[in-house]
């Protein structure tokens, strides 16, 4: 039905605005964005297999709208729509500077814990917690017994690795946070070492 067609219009959202800029040649500004009119173009098919093509800026703005982790910005300029992923990029072109807003204190954000996996764990205490594929590593800034929907995290973590903001943000660790409330950081050089981790 037409959900599928959302959803499916969605997925493939995800995956052009994260990771397919270049090869696509599609224009993405260093924020992210690009225009929904040079997206609806392209020659691709959603996983329901419809071409994008068919699709209306409308179909665009009911994705953004039922995205359940926000995934999604749209902004109007100049009488243009763009669109971008609001977090996720494994593309060099996003500047985290323009994408995501800085944390600078602390007292900015009650919770920073990142979900990840017992069969990681070992690793991840030798290693530190690495941005692997992506940009950053991602952290959630609450916990799924919030009862809210929770961006940052998968549902089925068994693992919860809290991070000492106040410390990380003392030595110079950048911490960004995105528009859906995903705290984003390359730690550094791509890794954030054991010693910044509060309690797991
Ligand atoms: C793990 C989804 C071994 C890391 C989610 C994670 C999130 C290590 C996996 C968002 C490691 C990377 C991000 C090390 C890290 N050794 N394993 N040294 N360092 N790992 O998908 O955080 O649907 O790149 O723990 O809900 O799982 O995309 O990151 O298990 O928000 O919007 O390596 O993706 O959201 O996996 O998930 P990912 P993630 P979206």
């Amino acid at each position: 039905g037409s959900k599928d067609k959302i959803d499916a219009l969605g997925r493939l959202l995800t995956r052009i605005l994260r990771r397919m800029a270049t090869e696509l040649n599609l224009n993405m500004r260093s924020d992210g964005y690009v225009k929904v009119e040079d997206l609806l173009k392209l020659n691709m098919k959603t996983f329901a297999n419809i071409p994008l093509r068919s699709h209306t800026v409308d179909d665009i703005k009911e994705a953004v709208r039922k995205d359940n982790k926000q995934r999604f910005s749209l902004l109007e300029e100049n009488g243009e729509l763009l669109i971008r992923a609001n977090q996720g990029h494994t593309v060099t072109t996003v500047e985290s500077e323009r994408l995501l807003k800085q944390i600078l204190s602390a007292d900015e954000v009650q919770f920073c814990v990142h979900g990840t996996y017992k069969r990681n764990l070992e690793s991840i205490l030798e290693s530190g917690l690495k941005r692997m594929k992506r940009l950053h590593v991602h952290f959630s800034s609450g916990l799924p017994s919030d009862g809210e929907v929770i961006s940052g995290m998968r549902r089925d973590v068994n693992v919860l690795i809290y991070l000492d903001v106040r410390k990380a943000l003392e030595e110079g660790m950048k911490l960004y946070i995105s528009d859906n409330k995903v705290i984003l950081t390359e730690g550094f050089d791509g890794v954030v070492p054991v010693k910044y981790f509060e309690k797991i």
